[in-house]
């Protein structure tokens, strides 16, 4: 018989006790629970009296979003758990340290890290991070690299696709990315003025035809391990610091969909600006360093997983001339058509982005909303001809010029 239950915030205090080595014996300490996302239950443990803390994080057996009729897998606790340390192997100082983990109460306790702020809220109030393209393509370029048949043991590889296989939470993916929002399903949301919009998208049989594409990738591709959901409400951030959290949807996938939930998510922000910033100037400064960051994220991963690739290639008949060059401009391709899914999915599905549906005036919102769509919408259509990052920058360039 199972012992799980939702904790209380007295019990996450019992828990947090019992690690060794972070709290004093003799301080009170005190349990907040501070969960804003969409499915877990986040209990903040700290200590006053030393000013030590950590995070409590449990899932609970339903999708909170939507509530108890939405139940979901109690098991995603442990995928999370087992990506953060295999991630905290790969990428050093990327990811919170993970103190504990119970898979019966499905909970993992990890380090604190409120001195971050969560990325999408960093964005909204202005921030700038000079060190983020450097860090999160290291992570992806690690994490990536060497959970993938280049770089890891392929039998070992097949066992680990085994234990991640994630079916609950990849059926999420599937049916709010690749499926809903073509077509008029209950679960989708937008707002009344996107009617008209959201009827284009489910008779654009052209759009379909990519997206069907991208999905089948999602559904049969196990490139590598993949965070599975990589946007800017999974990652803390500093100027100085950068820490993915939330890998609860990690599965072996196709690469691109890692790297397209970070542009994506750049990309919403940049279509947001018609609200946060106050006039056409800092717009364009801002949608300016927007953009810089989508350039060196890609190159400098690329540059990265090559480099990777070059020294510590696992693969023989992978070095083939060639065949390195092919593999890229593939992971290219497939980074713009699943940022273009992912930035449609924010609009007309289930689960929006704060940057855009916090925008108070209605106009002001209709107008981001809408260059979200168009700027998405290009990058699925146009995914199997890109040939460089530069053709990605040009489309929301110019729809946002249009
Ligand atoms: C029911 S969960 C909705 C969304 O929240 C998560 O962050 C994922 O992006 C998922 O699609
Ligand atoms: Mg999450």
């Amino acid at each position: 018989m199972s012992n799980y239950h939702p904790l209380t915030e007295v019990e996450a205090i019992e828990i947090a006790k019992t690690i060794p080595g972070i709290f004093d014996s003799e301080g009170e300490l005190v349990s907040r629970e501070i969960g804003d996302g969409n499915l877990n239950l986040v209990f903040h443990v700290g200590q006053p009296s030393t000013g030590k803390s950590v995070i409590v994080k449990q899932a609970l057996p339903y999708a909170k979003v939507v509530g108890e009729s939405w139940p979901l897998t109690l098991d995603r606790a442990r995928i999370e758990s087992e990506a953060l340390k295999i991630e905290g192997r790969l990428a050093p100082g990327l990811v919170p340290e993970v103190y504990h983990t119970d898979n019966e109460l499905a909970l993992t306790v990890m380090e604190d890290l409120s001195n971050h702020v969560i990325m999408r809220q960093g964005l909204i109030e202005g921030g700038v991070y000079p060190k983020f393209a450097n860090d999160i393509s290291e992570f992806m370029a690690r994490t990536l690299f060497f959970t993938s048949d280049l770089g890891m043991n392929q039998q070992e590889k097949k066992l680990l696709v085994h234990s991640f296989a994630n079916p609950e939470l990849c059926k999420i993916t599937e049916d709010l990315i690749f499926d809903h929002p073509y077509t008029d399903a209950d679960t989708n949301s937008f707002d009344p003025h996107l009617k008209e919009q959201a009827e284009k998208l489910w008779a654009d049989t052209e759009l379909h035809l990519e997206v069907a594409i991208l999905r089948e990738k999602f559904l049969t591709h196990a490139q590598a391990l993949l965070h599975g959901d990589l946007h800017t409400g999974s990652i803390f951030i500093t100027p100085e610091s950068t820490k993915v959290i939330d890998p609860e949807f990690a599965y072996f996938g196709p690469i691109g969909f890692d790297i397209g939930a970070v542009l994506a998510n750049l990309l919403l922000h940049f279509a947001s600006q018609e609200n946060w910033s106050a006039d056409e100037a800092s717009r364009q400064t801002r949608r300016q360093y927007l953009v810089q960051s989508i350039r060196e994220i890609w190159v400098s991963f690329e540059r990265k997983f090559r480099a990777l690739w070059n020294e510590h290639g696992t693969d023989r008949i992978a070095k083939t001339a060639g065949y390195q060059d092919d593999y890229m401009q593939r992971l290219l391709q497939d980074t713009v058509g699943f940022t273009g899914a992912k930035m449609v999915r924010r609009i007309v599905g289930l689960a929006h982005v704060a940057d855009i549906d916090r925008i108070p005036d209605p106009i002001v919102r209709e107008k981001a909303q809408r260059l979200a769509l168009e700027i998405g919408k290009s990058l699925i259509k146009r995914n199997r001809q890109v040939t460089s990052i530069e053709q990605l920058i040009n489309i929301a360039d110019s729809a946002s010029k249009a």
